[in-house]
């Protein structure tokens, strides 16, 4: 939608082991999922990071049953995890910090590891936080499961291009920056059409391309964000829409006149 027609847009399914080659070897141009931005990913995968989307943790879930009420108490445990993720590393730097064991239960795609833990395969599953919500969200009954307070984790999640993908990085960085400098003035797939019509606020006709020539620069065309937010919302209609349903409160991903760290460096 940001360079034109939104259905043209082909989706591609990966899961957390192959998604950073199907982004090396051409067959998607960003990898947009829940990916942890670090180092060594933005400086060895041969792609970079575009910013950050949804700042998480990593977390853990247990059946209620087991009364276990902190991370501290699973001492002993078997726990599900994804191969290929930070998941995994962090989960053994906390447990040998917390000089405790684990037995790990290595499974690939979502749906195995969520069958695995639902069948009581694992005593713990063990993944961003969001991603721990909506797996909740799919068990037989989600009262049997709770997620522990413990967020053990920096897991900052955004988009990522291939390196030498310049203009294309700079436009996936630019309009993430635009929607949520969208929410931040108040523009909103339900009323941009009528600012772009009459807004004096000059951020805002930045925002829709009647002022200045921001698209024309990033290579697309100064409607762009305009198509972007009608298609997507700006970034507070992504979140009720994306996360509000998983019941993940804005946090520190509120905006940053909020008190959260969402903050676009300016349009202009
Ligand atoms: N943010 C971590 C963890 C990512 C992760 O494990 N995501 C899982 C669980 S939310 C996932 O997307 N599963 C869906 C799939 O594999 O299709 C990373 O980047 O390594």
């Amino acid at each position: 939608m940001i360079l034109g027609d939104a259905n043209k847009v082909q989706f591609v399914p990966t899961n957390t082991q192959n998604r950073f080659t199907t982004l090396q070897s051409g067959e998607v141009d960003i990898l947009s999922r829940n990916t942890t931005w670090t180092s060594s990913r933005d400086s060895t995968l041969g792609a970079v990071f575009a910013g950050t989307i949804f700042y998480d943790g990593q977390g853990f879930m247990v059946k209620k049953s087991s009364n276990v009420k902190s991370a501290t108490q699973l001492n002993g445990a078997t726990v599900c995890v994804q191969p290929g993720t930070t998941t995994e590393l962090n989960l053994s730097d906390y447990f040998r910090t917390k000089k405790m064991n684990f037995r790990p239960v290595v499974v690939n795609e979502l749906q195995q590891v969520e069958q695995a833990f639902f069948s009581g395969r694992c005593d713990v599953f063990t993944t961003d936080i969001s991603g721990l919500a909506a797996t909740r969200l799919k068990a037989p009954n989600k009262d049997d499961y709770v997620i522990l307070p413990e967020a053990i984790s920096k897991e900052p999640l955004g988009p990522l291009v291939r390196r030498g993908d310049w203009e294309y990085f700079t436009i996936v960085k630019w309009t993430l920056f635009g929607l949520i400098e969208a929410e931040e003035y108040g523009v909103a797939s339900t009323n941009v059409d009528k600012l772009k019509a009459e807004s004096k606020e000059p951020t805002i006709q930045r925002l829709v391309g009647t002022s200045g020539d921001i698209g024309k620069g990033l290579g697309v065309d100064n409607d762009w964000l305009v198509r972007a937010i009608k298609a997507v919302g700006n970034y507070g209609e992504m979140y009720q829409r994306n996360v509000g349903p998983i019941g993940i409160s804005r946090g520190i991903n509120a905006q940053w006149r909020d008190g959260g760290l969402m903050y676009a460096p300016p349009i202009r």
